[in-house]
């Protein structure tokens, strides 16, 4: 197999100490298959999200993919702004997804230089001039208490009538309907060809990591942040999109 060619997502697959999950080599190396089949919906949103950048850019402006791991998102944005001039900058604070996103670019094309990869926290970020926003499962991993100065921050940077994207695990008030939720997406993961010890064992590691919060709890903050509206656009068990407009 090529050196850079996707692999199988294998990493739970044996008995492991228990560890808090981190994006390193090794989950960089198998990144695609494991997004692929753990987030119900991953394509169609990557999918959407182009779509929606597309109507909302503003030539000139900036677009941010924040947390943007391989560049999925970045790459549907490129496709769907069909040959328009545009600066997305993909910033991620795993050294190994960067390292991999900059080796991908040249098959893309000319088109991927419109993308400037930074290595550093999205918390340090500077947000400017932006018409287009996407946090696309990654504030869930910044602490609950830093998430509202995040989305404080990005507001301040966007111009008026430009989107942000936000797409996160969930959880619900409702105990009986959480259970559902979860228990419905453990399923579609058996589907995808995990077994069960791969889901405990993921999603052990993931406890400390991703703190999911309701959709009330987003609503408020984007709203709070002085954000001029908030739908969610997309649901599929405890996974959601949410779109924001300043
Ligand atoms: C996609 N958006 O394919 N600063 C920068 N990056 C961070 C930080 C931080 N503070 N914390 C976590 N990350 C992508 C998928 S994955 C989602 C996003 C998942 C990064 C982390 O290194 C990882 O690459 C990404 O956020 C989360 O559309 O694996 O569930």
């Amino acid at each position: 197999m090529p050196k850079n060619s996707p692999q199988k997502d294998r990493l739970f697959t044996q008995h492991r100490l228990p560890g808090d999950f981190v994006f390193d080599e090794q989950v960089t190396k198998v990144f695609e298959d494991m997004i692929n089949r753990s987030i119900p919906g991953y394509s169609t949103i990557i999918t959407m999200i182009g779509v929606l950048a597309e109507r909302y850019y503003q030539d000139n402006s900036n677009i941010f993919d924040l947390g943007c791991s391989l560049g999925g998102a970045s790459y549907s944005i490129i496709e769907h702004l069909k040959g328009r001039t545009c600066a997305i900058h993909a910033i991620d604070n795993s050294l190994a997804m960067i390292e991999q996103l900059e080796i991908k670019k040249p098959e893309f094309g000319e088109r991927a230089r419109q993308i400037k990869c930074h290595c550093e926290s999205i918390q340090d970020s500077k947000i400017d001039d932006a018409s287009v926003v996407i946090l696309n499962f990654t504030l869930q991993f910044i602490p609950p208490a830093e998430r509202k100065a995040l989305i404080e921050k990005i507001y301040q940077g966007m111009n008026p009538g430009g989107i942000l994207i936000v797409s996160e695990k969930i959880v619900f008030a409702d105990e009986h309907l959480n259970e559902l939720l979860i228990d419905s997406y453990h399923q579609f993961k058996e589907n995808m060809g995990y077994s069960k010890l791969e889901i405990s064992q993921k999603r052990t590691a993931l406890e400390n990591v991703l703190i999911p919060e309701t959709l009330d709890d987003h609503k408020d903050r984007i709203l709070g942040s002085g954000f001029s509206s908030f739908e969610v656009w997309f649901q599929c068990f405890n996974f959601a999109s949410m779109v924001a407009i300043k």
